[in-house]
């Protein structure tokens, strides 16, 4: 991260961080800092610094929003989602953005996910995937590949995994998209989609854990990992342009879903309305 960045966004206080060497956090936590920098920076959107806040559950990725000098609040294992909800409940002109893990979100918070993605609660998640769980030791997570190993899958994980993005879509997410630490650019750019999207926003962005993700399935370390998702992620223009064969195995990077619905705060905003222009009237 350039060194301004650092000043204008970091609590340097909180520093040093706790992340190892070659763990992806440290990157997405620079994309959404660079996001909200260019949409304050953006004199059409000119988003306003003070009605940012950020949310993160547990886990070595939620501790980015105790790193990032915004109103932030690092809450409890899987409840960020529940949080942000309460918050831009009580104040919907802010911009509430969730960090989190894919345990955090879609394991023990995956109810907080589905439901607010059916409302579409004008949130925007970024979720800091590593296939695993960072923090507690590598047991699996519902995003780690069949057949890989954690430490609660010593000879390989037998269930299908989530693929959050499309479980968030399944579940009304009206803006759901796909990024990776190799891909940073295209990673801010779809942060800042989510962020001016109105209504609930997801972005994945499959992230690396070489201390145990890697450790344990023999991926190298964090540059063999970076090298996957440069071989086998592929931006927007150029994976439309191939062909079905050459898409075989191949991830999207971009946005998965787009589409328009009323925004849950607006039209509670517009059911009190109602209901108290009915309570005059009578
Ligand atoms: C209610 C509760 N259950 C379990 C835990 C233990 N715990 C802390 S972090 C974590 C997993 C974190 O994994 P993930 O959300 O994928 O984040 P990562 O550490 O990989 O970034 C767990 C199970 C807890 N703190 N609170
Ligand atoms: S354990 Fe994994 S996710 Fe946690 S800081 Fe280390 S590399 Fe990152």
């Amino acid at each position: 991260m350039p060194s301004e960045l650092i000043h204008e966004f970091m609590r340097i206080d909180h520093l040093p961080h706790i992340w190892c060497p070659g763990c992806g956090n440290g990157v997405i936590m620079r994309d959404v800092a660079v996001a909200i920098q260019e949409l304050m920076d953006d004199p059409e959107v000119k988003l306003n610094r003070e009605k940012v806040v950020i949310v993160s559950g547990i886990g070595c990725s939620s501790r980015a929003a105790g790193y990032m000098d915004f109103n932030s609040i690092h809450t409890t294992h899987g409840r960020a989602i529940a949080f942000a909800t309460g918050i831009k409940f009580a104040k919907p002109e802010l911009e509430v953005i969730v960090l989190t893990g894919d345990g955090d979100c879609s394991a023990i918070g995956g109810n907080h996910l589905i439901h607010a993605a059916r409302r579409n609660m004008g949130l925007t998640v970024v979720t800091f995937n590593n296939d695993i769980y960072g923090m507690t030791g590598g047991q699996y997570s519902p995003t780690t590949p069949a057949g890989d190993k954690a430490t609660t899958a010593p000879y390989g994980s037998l269930d299908r995994p989530f693929d959050i993005a499309q479980l968030a879509a399944g579940a009304g997410a009206t803006f759901t998209a796909r990024g990776s630490v190799y891909h940073v650019r295209e990673t801010i750019d779809l942060i800042k989609q989510g962020i001016r999207h109105k209504g609930f926003s997801l972005i994945d962005v499959y992230s690396v854990c070489p201390t145990y993700y890697g450790r344990k399935n023999h991926k190298g370390g964090p540059v063999e990992m970076l090298r996957w998702q440069k071989e086998n992620m592929v931006p927007t223009a150029r994976y439309y342009a191939m062909s079905e064969e050459q898409k075989a195995g191949k991830l999207l990077v971009g946005t998965l879903t787009h589409s328009e619905y009323p925004e849950y705060t607006d039209e509670y905003d517009k059911l009190v309305k109602r209901v108290q222009a009915e309570m005059a009237g009578r």
